[in-house]
């Protein structure tokens, strides 16, 4: 692995108080760029310690609003998740999700870039100012949230790492350890966790880089201390707890589609006309409030964002869903 030069403190330096000091200064921009970490220090055995959730440094951005929806109740999005590497019920994640350890965290920069790179979390975090964009979240399996994410535009990161102009697809990795994850491998998903994007699609503004939720860093179960968010897409296209971003000129391999391809597309836009082969896409129950008996509305094509259509003209999306 090539390396950058180091003009950032080493994370295995970082002791979790100045991680949590380089929360509070989010707004602060690296002047010299994010800085890569040593070849050692991505490989030294340091004990891993979790950051409870801390104060994010956000900005409302008041561009991205639902003003149709009432926002999810935190609690809500915090204990009704998907992340079935520590388990397949919803509430599995929020139960068992402590064990994994977000501190110290290295971002690999892989593929078609001008220089592979290893990437410290707090580097990448404070890299850009954050910013809150309420987005409707919708999840292949019809229910809807409304989640104040917090973040900055993943192109942000991808110009940073100055993928090649072959570059055509970003690929996006999970962590994978079954140290940490108790029920990886065991649900029927191939491990690591991988998603993509085409390139346009991951340049977009919509597409948020995410490391919080609600002002806060993100909990455990929502994929700390990284995801992306695809506001237009289905929820299982934003990876959680990311450790490689991958440069291609192919199509990645994609999680749920390796998984059962006639079900899961690469493209899998919010599409109310293109229904799952075992359940109507039409509608969605809306799980923005604490009521038991959820309120279902319409979904709407690419779950309402329509700035992103013209990415898509010309495409069947009935064929590529
Ligand atoms: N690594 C990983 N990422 C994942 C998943 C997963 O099981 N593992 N589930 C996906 C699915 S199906 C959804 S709907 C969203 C759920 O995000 P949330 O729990 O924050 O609502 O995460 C996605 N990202
Ligand atoms: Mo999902």
């Amino acid at each position: 692995m090539l390396l950058r030069t180091e003009t950032e403190i080493p994370s295995s330096e970082i002791t979790p108080q100045e991680a949590y000091k380089a929360f509070q200064m989010t707004r602060r921009r690296v002047l010299s760029g994010i800085g890569a970490v040593g070849a050692a220090a991505a490989t030294a055995a340091f004990p891993r310690i979790a950051l409870a959730e801390s104060k994010l440094n956000v900005k409302d951005n008041t561009a991205y609003t639902v003003p149709d929806r009432d926002t999810t109740p935190e609690a809500k999005a915090k204990s009704y998740n998907n992340f079935y590497e520590f388990g397949t019920d919803k509430s599995d994640p929020a139960h068992n999700a402590h064990t994994l350890q977000t501190r110290p965290w290295n971002i690999k920069i892989e593929g078609l870039v001008k220089q592979p790179m290893t990437l410290d979390i707090d580097k990448v975090l404070s890299y850009r100012p954050m910013e809150q964009r309420v987005y409707r979240f919708r999840c292949v399996e019809a229910w809807s949230m409304v989640i104040p994410w917090d973040g900055y535009p993943l192109s942000e990161l991808i110009n940073y790492c100055n993928p090649l102009p072959s570059a055509k697809y970003v690929q996006f990795i999970s962590l994978a350890d079954k140290k940490q994850m108790p029920e990886l491998g065991s649900s029927g998903i191939n491990p690591p966790y991988s998603e993509g994007l085409r390139m346009d699609e991951a340049m977009h503004p919509l597409t948020l880089l995410t490391f919080g939720s609600y002002g806060e860093t993100l909990a455990n179960q929502q994929g700390a201390p990284i995801r992306v968010i695809v506001p237009w897409k289905y929820g299982f296209k934003s990876a959680k707890s990311i450790v490689s971003i991958r440069f291609l000129d192919k199509q990645p391999r994609t999680t749920w589609n390796e998984l059962n391809s006639d079900e899961y597309g690469f493209y899998s836009n919010v599409n109310p006309k293109v229904d799952h082969p075992r359940w109507s896409q039409a509608h969605e129950r809306l799980l923005n409030t604490n009521s038991f008996f959820p309120k279902t509305v319409p979904t709407l094509m690419f779950n309402g964002y329509d700035q992103v259509a013209s990415m898509y003209a010309g495409m069947d999306l009935k064929r590529n869903y």
